[in-house]
């Protein structure tokens, strides 16, 4: 009896020891997360509010609610993708809204489609009028046709990206650094005017040259969408 309660007196021991410095890392961890708390960052992601294809061919087609935005080059049909992002109407972010303008945004776009390799260029969308997805097309927005016509884009050119078959199905992401986007303020990218995606090689003659994204208007969670890094 005597030795089965030294025994049992030794592994209590034992077992207490060993568990000793678990227990008190666990009270430490607990320690360090009440005096130390980490910051969660909050995520800067702000989707369009309006984004629309216009489509040359069919100059009057209002495309905005569709689920798809295109950039094609093919003759007399191109299409381009214009997109607007309402930064400054972001409300729970007003800390990191101050910040997001001295940081690169990153544009992310998921492909739904390409056929043949497509080089897109990204220009400022500055139309004098203020235009929204739901009356706007290639020749005009809202009934009032477009001063410069055609959805014309005079703004220099931003950045360029290819888009291939290879990527249909995935994410791609477009960086514009600082200094390049703040070429679409104030009245682009800031100011809600918008950017607009191009081929940079219009009016191709002898294959379509396409690539599709999911637009706003998806309900897959696969819309378009910037970040701040
Ligand atoms: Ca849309
Ligand atoms: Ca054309």
């Amino acid at each position: 009896m005597k030795k089965i309660i030294i025994a049992l007196i030794v592994s209590l021991i034992v077992v207490t020891m060993g568990l000793a410095p678990i227990m008190s890392y666990a009270a430490d961890e607990t320690e360090a997360t009440k005096l130390v708390p980490i910051p969660v960052p909050v995520p800067l992601k702000i989707y369009p509010s309006d984004d629309a294809t216009l489509s040359e061919v069919c100059k009057l087609m209002r495309n905005g609610t569709k689920v798809v935005l295109e950039v094609k080059s093919l003759s007399t049909n191109d299409n381009r993708a214009i997109m607007k992002f309402r930064l400054h109407s972001v409300e729970p972010v007003e800390i990191e809204k101050v910040e997001a303008e001295k940081r690169d945004v990153i544009l992310h776009l998921f492909v739904c489609g390409a056929t043949n390799e497509l080089e897109i260029e990204i220009r400022p969308f500055l139309p004098r009028q203020s235009w929204d997805e739901e009356s706007v097309s290639w020749y005009e927005n809202d009934g009032e046709p477009w001063e410069y016509g055609g959805g014309k884009v005079s703004g220099p050119v931003i950045t360029t990206f290819t888009v291939s078959e290879a990527d249909i199905g995935k994410w791609i992401e477009v960086k514009l650094t600082h200094k390049q986007w703040q070429k679409l303020a104030p009245n682009g990218l800031l100011g809600g005017a918008g950017l607009v995606l191009k081929a940079v090689d219009e009016d191709c003659q002898w294959e379509k040259r396409s690539a599709k994204f999911k637009s706003n208007n998806t309900s897959t969670g696969k819309k378009p969408y910037i970040t701040f890094e």
